[in-house]
């Protein structure tokens, strides 16, 4: 029979990114009595180094909090697009979602994708007004944008009957009118626990735990962590784990719920609680965990297929191997493997023959995360141009990615940028002129085209400008153009760059490289001018002649450079370029280090 665990509700809180979500869960273990206002770091499910350095949240995280007497699991979901798969994996675990809106900004991209998801689940869902305590809030505007967005995606008058609260999730304060806030965040916790429906579960199935997420513990190794669709199991159970590739004996040697932002030991878990399982090694997020007698797999879980890809290498640079400790690429294979298994949203391939490895991810910056948190760990590597994966049709014919792209813009800055994307093969759907003598412009362009542009975007508008692109399909393969519009400065030699030498070269474009740096040959020091490649040698120093002594012609004045930073270098380089990344440094150089080389493949 279907029964109701109505002790607990699961839900996830889904947004655009920075529309505050990770700052409500604060405030929500605040409401329940968990914390006292300061007596937490801020964004305390921030938890991981990359999300606290950046503010942003990369990972989707469970919590618990416990509200008169029902229990609620919260998932607090990544709100950048290149995490999405995160949202898609924490809503296999929930019943109901909150919807954050920024009171200012309205609903944006990833707000119609995270929405799309919840309903194409059926879930219920409540909408937040958040941060209605900016200057510039809107809250009645935007709610009614977001009931077209509702019903946009899902034509049904029922879409109106929505709760909705407004909300400042920084003072944690709430309520149904927003001009009169309670003070407090009970309004949203009642609204949960009366709106969200407690889990199902069929009392006459055996135990069956969806796993949804990893975790390790030093002590206790490999944590399976997911939702106990039916039945219950205890510490010590004998169980087993289905896998895709077959079935798995597992002995439970440790049982846990949610508590917080951590979790507390329990002797037995029950329907609908989201639990943290171990005794098992191997284990991959979408296995069930199921009694032996009735081994029955629930559905695994789905998630979109991944848009980029990127290739990983070893270090090819002659400085290799100087500032970290792993750098073979079977360490490197091994690492990104591991990856795969926790981040259901990349996939990982081993290319024969060259040594490389192809990972796959949903966007340029998910990939770049990786690659961060590999250097820290000590890698060194190298890593191409991310590039889009494009598709056949059933004729045969190759299809491309293509994303509605909306620029919001001083007009003085629109000429160039329409003339940037019209040579990337972007149409222009239309421009409306704003007031303060700004512009909306809509275009449809090839995903692959926003790959650099990003960075020239805003240096064209000297940080001025808004851009948000959202997928509208794939289509017919647009034609080739550039990765960028500019040339490379390659060292012809390995030594040291010396400001003479720079000096010379800084009418030639923009150095990367400062007096003292170590060179390469094949290494790029800066961005050509001019569409070419350019081989050059800023290790030159002012021949001496007995007539003048040289510290005093070396005093030249360069132009300041700022380094460029990860996510940067990977937009820059083209498709026979690197990146070569060590713990400490970041620098540029051409997949064939000699112009011999390169000279020959040209051929
Ligand atoms: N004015 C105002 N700012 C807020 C409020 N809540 C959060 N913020 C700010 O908004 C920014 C983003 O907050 P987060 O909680 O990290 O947003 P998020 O939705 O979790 O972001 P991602 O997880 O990266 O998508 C931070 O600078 C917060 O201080 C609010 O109620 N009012
Ligand atoms: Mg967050």
């Amino acid at each position: 029979m279907i029964k109701k665990n109505t002790q607990i509700r699961n839900i996830a809180i889904i947004a655009h990114v920075d529309h505050g979500k990770t700052t409500l869960v604060d405030g929500l273990f605040r409401q329940s009595g968990l914390f006292a206002k300061g007596a937490l770091p801020d964004r305390i499910m921030d938890s991981g180094a990359i999300e606290r350095e950046r503010g942003i949240t990369i990972s989707a995280k469970n919590c618990a909090i416990i509200w008169k007497g029902i229990k609620i699991n919260i998932i607090d979901t990544p709100g950048h697009a290149d995490f999405g798969g995160e949202v898609e994996r924490g809503l296999s675990m929930v019943n109901g979602v909150v919807l954050l809106v920024d009171a200012a900004e309205g609903p944006l991209p990833q707000t119609r994708f995270v929405l799309q998801k919840a309903l194409a689940l059926e879930l219920a869902v409540i909408i937040v007004i958040n941060k209605i305590d900016r200057q510039d809030a809107r809250p009645q505007e935007v709610l009614e944008e977001v009931y077209d967005l509702l019903l946009e995606l899902n034509p049904d008058e029922a879409m109106l009957e929505v709760p909705v609260l407004y909300c400042i999730g920084r003072d944690g304060s709430c309520g149904l009118d927003a001009n009169a806030l309670d003070g407090d965040l009970h309004a949203l916790l009642d609204t949960m626990v009366a709106v969200v429906p407690p889990p199902e579960y069929d009392d006459e199935e055996p135990f069956q735990m969806l796993v949804s997420d990893l975790g390790y513990s030093d002590f206790l190794g490999r944590l399976a962590i997911g939702k106990v669709i039916n039945g219950s199991a205890g510490t010590h159970d004998s169980l087993v784990c289905v896998s895709e590739d077959g079935q798995i004996p597992l002995r439970v040697t440790r049982l846990q719920c949610y508590d917080g932002p951590t979790f507390h030991e329990t002797n037995r878990v029950g329907p609908g609680d989201i639990v943290v399982l171990s005794g098992v090694e191997k284990v991959s997020i979408g296995d069930t965990i199921c009694t032996r007698d009735n081994p029955k797999a629930l559905p695994r879980i789905n998630i979109d297929e991944p848009t980029v890809a990127m290739q990983f290498g070893k270090n090819i640079s002659p400085l290799a191997g100087k500032e970290g400790k792993h750098v073979q690429s079977t360490k490197i294979y091994e690492r990104l493997r591991k990856e795969a298994l926790q981040n259901v949203s990349i996939k990982v391939e081993r290319n024969e023959g060259d040594d490389t490895v192809t990972v796959k991810g949903r966007g340029e910056f998910q990939l770049a995360i990786i690659v961060e948190s590999m250097r820290r760990e000590g890698f060194e590597l190298c890593v191409g141009r991310p590039t889009i994966i494009l598709k056949k049709d059933e004729h045969g014919k190759t299809l491309e990615p293509i994303e509605y792209l909306r620029i919001d813009c001083p007009e003085i800055y629109s000429g160039i940028i329409m003339e940037k994307l019209a040579k990337r093969k972007g149409y222009m759907l239309d421009i409306t002129y704003n007031a303060d003598e700004r512009v909306t412009m809509r275009f449809e362009v090839p995903a692959r085209a926003l790959i650099g542009y990003r960075d020239e975007f805003l240096t064209d508008t000297r940080g001025n400008g808004i851009m948000h692109a959202v997928l509208k399909g794939y289509e017919e393969y647009r034609g080739d153009f550039p990765d960028r519009f500019s040339g490379s400065l390659i060292s012809d030699r390995s030594g040291t760059a010396v400001a003479y030498g720079l000096h010379g070269l800084e009418a030639r474009g923009r150095l990367f490289v400062v007096p003292g740096d170590p060179i390469y040959e094949g290494m790029i020091i800066g961005e050509h001018n001019r569409e070419i490649d350019l081989t050059c040698n800023p290790t030159r120093t002012k021949k001496l002649t007995n007539m003048r002594a040289a510290g005093k012609d070396d005093a030249v004045t360069l132009t300041p450079i700022s380094p460029m930073s990860l996510e940067q270098a990977i937009r820059f380089v083209k498709d026979d370029e690197y990146v070569e990344v060590t713990p400490k440094s970041i620098r540029l150089c051409k997949r064939m280090l000699t112009a011999q080389q390169r000279k020959i493949h040209d051929r």
